[in-house]
């Protein structure tokens, strides 16, 4: 009898997407691939995942991968050594900076790198290069979280802990779309709401899937946070609900920000005309907030990513800190972190305007970073930027470029200038994981194959301060290799050989703890010398902690700041006055809306890893822009029609979504798509550069745009087996689908043109048609060996084809005659029904199928749906939509039996 089979042990490591930081469990299969489960010893998620971290399975494998260093050589990039690729890297820089001066280079790194890879990037060019022209797109994300923080406390210190949203009871949701963003916390709040009563505020100028939860959403007016919380500091005062205890002890600046905060918003009437709400809407707020006082404010890009978005945090930390309410169970101001590892970006000091350690550019703290780093030339003064970076690479400044796992010819504001920016430079090496994105086809130079998720091993620090290793349960793909190694062995040929010695993760890991505490002395927050000394079974074995983890008390309390303790000279937080609130750029006749952009549920940032999950495809597989109903009236615009739309720096064509949720005179656009899979979708050329003044970050949610209709005749898709391209002008995105590749497109050719463009791109495979010339509707199918290989479908706008059916045919392969005939003449097949596009991701369940339930009584209710159909069971990502269907389900059946 044989041996039952022996499977390896699932290894435990960290979801690579949020900074929720959930424990995964991944089994690896012995197809290269690997089950993916929530880890339920993980405190952060206890054994939830999302429908991004639950699809994780369907995003490995080699197909896109960059396997082997390139170099380009006569235009064209061809396959080298790593030996060649790193002396090309070495020397360029080198003598880049020789010729040039140290500025004349920069490194532009990313929270997806974990904590080793960046601390010694980080290292290798503040310490030995000699310039702090290190940013990374953390400063699109973060970085007016940090200058809040650092404002106020004197260190970028989150206070609370996740255990504070299980304990809150009242939680305040600031420019956080967190049922999508953080879907396994928002969970966590759902939890709370129901077993313990908390209740919930959404303020974002948009109604979000997070907002169907609401007790209170304020649809505050695009930038004007900072006002509603000036009324709210006001209303604080008003009531004596100020903690002045706390005030006269701990803090100092209260005067002056209270003054200041009277100015701005001096009653709820003023402040509901600042931020466009009902006064009585302001006035419930002010309200709940202040007679609650285990109350979280979690905050994200709508605060962080505006013109004022320091001055948005400082607001929300006043009443914090006048109220006391920091630092104890259940209370706090809580940024929730966008990557997988912004926090250990920070801790690294990956920002030009940080040094290591939490430390800054301080004369003293350069000091103290050179001797331990044993630093022959220290960067002194900040680096640049990541738009002033960009912006001295177009002028020619910069002359030699490193990006590391970032995607700026997509991401920065002002995407097409980043772009030819970047195809300016002498030096532009890439390290990613992808052969292709938008950045690598702008004339990258170097090309490094970097290990990815599930190969790579270190750490990443996830939103509450939680130190969380991410373990390799797949080998190196081709000649991949970590991104700390890669550095590392740069750092060597350009003559550091000492200082970067390491031959680990581990040793790396080591030295960063060793240098958090070094001279530290409690008066850095951020000290996780405890662990300096872990042998490397230890770091392989190490469990999710949080920081500090100092020497001598490695179990410290989880928060900071209850009993003051701030990290400013005198011990006390800083009570700042904020500027008077506005979005960066007036509105005008030429650009009379507020491009907003964002986020969607499957999705993440530029989908090279979504983006091959045909689970993740199915939820929202068009790039769109969602526009109120008056605004679409007055511009011309149908729903599922298409638009145009332009800001002074581009413009783009998207599908168009029709939602009450919208305010008027806003757009949103989701951020996801590129040149790589959509024809006219990367929103962030569209995106005005302007900055913060004191964080730098950029003001991603609020660029003056126009709409118009762009109509195009015909509408239709194509699936193949492998990639498809389609002719000038058509508009497409691309879309993964279970064996192959999915592209939706519009287009003014005739179906007749198709057929011949069809032609083409199924060459040498077995073509059945369908040509109806008065419908005017063209379907072919192309098989080879009998599998069904292609399909192309295209029909008048107003008949659009649907292509969910197709695509469960195309996913079977084998179709029978009778289903052949019914697929092209477009009539439902024998035994497939129509689902719908995808609403949960986890078990693939349609639209369409669980309007049917609602319809015939299957099921009435979000829990009666997952009965029946499942949907919802697992990560309860599409809770929010569920609800959502059946409250507009209950509408209709008012409204049917009113018309009766
Ligand atoms: N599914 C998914 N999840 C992700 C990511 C992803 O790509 N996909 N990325 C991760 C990363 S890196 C990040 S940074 C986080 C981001 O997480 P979030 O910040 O939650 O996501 P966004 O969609 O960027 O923006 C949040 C909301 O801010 C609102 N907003 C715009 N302007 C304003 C304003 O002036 N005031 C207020 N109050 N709100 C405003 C927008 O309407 C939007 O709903 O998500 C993380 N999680
Ligand atoms: N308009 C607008 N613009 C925005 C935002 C917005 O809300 N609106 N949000 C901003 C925010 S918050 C963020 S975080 C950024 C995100 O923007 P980006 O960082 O540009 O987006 P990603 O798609 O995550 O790019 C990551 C790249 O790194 C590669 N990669 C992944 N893992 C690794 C690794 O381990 N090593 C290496 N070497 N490569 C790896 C991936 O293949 C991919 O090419 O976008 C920002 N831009
Ligand atoms: S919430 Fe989802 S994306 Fe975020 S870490 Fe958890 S599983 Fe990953
Ligand atoms: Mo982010």
């Amino acid at each position: 009898m044989n041996a039952p089979a022996q499977h390896p042990p699932a290894v435990r490591t960290t979801c690579p997407y949020c900074g929720v930081g959930c424990g995964v469990l991944a089994k690896p299969d012995s197809h290269g691939g690997a089950v993916i489960a929530g880890d339920p010893e993980h405190p952060a998620n206890f054994g939830r995942l999302c429908s991004k971290g639950s699809a994780l399975g369907e995003t490995l494998g080699p197909e896109t991968r960059l396997l082997h260093p390139m170099v380009q050589s006569g235009g064209a990039l061809v396959r080298t050594s790593w030996d060649h690729a790193l002396d090309r890297v070495a020397n360029g820089f080198a003598r880049t900076a020789r010729e040039h001066g140290p500025d004349s280079v920069a490194f532009y790194l990313s929270g997806q790198l974990l904590s080793e890879d960046y601390y010694v990037a980080n290292k290798l060019m503040k310490g030995f290069i000699g310039t702090a022209n290190v940013d990374t797109n953390s400063r699109l994300c973060m970085a007016s979280s940090v200058a809040g923080h650092r404002r106020a406390f004197g260190a970028d210190t989150v206070p609370g802990c996740y255990a504070d949203l299980d304990r809150a009871d009242l939680i305040v949701l600031v420019g956080s779309n967190a049922a999508w963003c953080h879907p396994v916390l928002y969970q966590r709040m759902m939890a709370n709401k129901r077993e313990r009563g908390a209740k919930l505020i959404v303020i974002d100028p948009r109604r979000t899937a997070t907002a169907e939860e609401a007790d209170l959403f304020l649809a505050v007016a695009p930038g004007m946070d900072t006002a509603l919380f000036c009324g709210l500091l006001v209303h604080l005062s008003e009531t004596q609900a100020f903690d002045f205890a706390y005030i006269d002890v701990h803090t100092t600046g209260f005067a002056e920000a209270l003054t200041r905060a009277q100015d701005i918003a001096p009653d709820v009437k003023k402040t509901a005309t600042l931020t466009g709400l009902a006064t009585a809407d302001v006035a419930r707020f002010f309200e709940m907030f202040t007679s609650t006082p285990k109350v979280v404010t979690c905050y994200s890009q709508g605060v962080n990513q505006s013109a004022q978005g320091t001055d948005k945090v400082t607001s929300i930390i006043n009443c914090h800190l006048a109220t006391g309410r920091i630092g104890r169970a259940g209370m706090g101001p809580f940024s929730l972190t966008g990557q997988p590892n912004a926090m250990g970006g920070r801790e690294v000091g990956g920002l030009a305007n940080q040094l290591a350690a939490h430390m800054t550019f301080g004369h003293e703290s350069v000091d103290r970073v050179g001797r331990f780093w044993n630093a022959k030339a220290m960067a002194r003064r900040e680096g640049l930027k990541a738009v002033d970076m960009f912006d001295a690479i177009s002028r020619g400044e910069i002359k030699a470029l490193w990006v590391m796992a970032t995607n700026p010819a997509v991401s920065l504001p002002r995407a097409g200038h980043v772009r030819a920016a970047l195809e300016k430079l002498d030096l532009l090496v890439i390290s990613d994981n992808v052969a292709g994105n938008d950045t690598v086809r702008a004339n990258a130079h170097v090309l490094l194959p970097a290990a990815a998720w599930g190969e790579k091993d270190g750490t990443v620090t996830n939103s509450e301060r939680r130190i969380s290793r991410q373990r390799a349960f797949l080998p190196l793909p081709g000649e991949a290799k970590p991104d700390w190694w890669i550095v590392t062995q740069v750092a060597r040929r350009m003559g550091f050989a000492e200082a970067f010695a390491y031959q680990s993760a581990a040793d790396v890991f080591r030295e960063h703890a060793a240098l958090s505490a070094f001279e530290n002395h409690g008066t850095r927050a951020f000290d996780i010398g405890g662990l300096a000394s872990l042998s490397d079974d230890e770091f392989d074995g190490l469990k999710p902690v949080q920081w500090p983890a100092r020497t001598a008390t490695p179990h410290e309390d989880s928060r900071f700041f209850a009993e003051g303790g701030f990290f400013t000279p005198d011990g006390k937080a800083r009570m700042i006055a904020p500027e008077m609130p506005r979005p960066h750029a007036a509105l005008s006749p030429e650009f009379p809306f507020r491009l907003n952009t964002g986020r969607i549920r499957d999705q993440w940032h530029t989908m090279t890893r979504t983006g091959l999950s045909p689970k993740l495809g199915g939820h929202l597989p068009e790039p769109f822009v969602e526009v109120h109903p008056d605004d679409a009236m007055q511009a011309g615009l149908v729903a599922g029609g298409f638009a145009r739309v332009t800001s002074p720096y581009g413009s783009c064509v998207l599908k168009v979504i029709i939602s009450e949720g919208q305010r008027c005179g806003s757009l949103f656009a989701p951020i996801h798509w590129s040149g790589e899979t959509a024809s006219s979708a990367r929103i962030g050329e569209l995106v005005t550069p302007a900055t913060d003044p004191y964080s730098g970050q950029p003001e991603a949610k609020a660029t003056p745009a126009t709409i118009e209709p762009v109509a195009f005749k015909y509408r239709g898709f194509a699936l193949s087996r492998g990639r498809l391209s389609l002719p000038e002008p058509t508009w497409w995105a691309r879309a993964a689908v279970a064996r192959g590749q999915g592209l939706l497109l519009a287009s003014n050719d005739t179906p007749e043109a198709w057929r011949a463009i069809s032609a083409s791109m199924f060459a040498g495979t077995e073509i059945a048609e369908f040509v109806d010339a008065i419908g005017d509707i063209y379907r072919m199918a192309a098989f080879a060996d009998g599998r069904l290989v292609g399909c192309l479908f295209v029909g008048p706008s107003g008949n659009a084809p649907q292509w969910d059916v197709v695509k469960s045919l195309f996913e079977a392969e084998a179709v029978g005659e009778t289903q052949r005939r019914g697929m092209l003449s477009g009539k439902s097949t024998d035994g497939i029904a129509d689902p719908g596009p995808v609403v949960c991701a986890c078990f693939g369940v349609g639209l369409n199928t669980i309007c049917n339930a609602l319809a015939d009584g299957t099921a009435a209710n979000v829990e009666s749906i997952g009965k029946a159909l499942r949907a919802g069971t697992n990560c309860g990502s599409c809770l929010p939509e569920l609800k959502k269907l059946v409250s507009q389900r209950s509408v209709d059946h008012v409204r049917a039996a009113q018309a009766v």
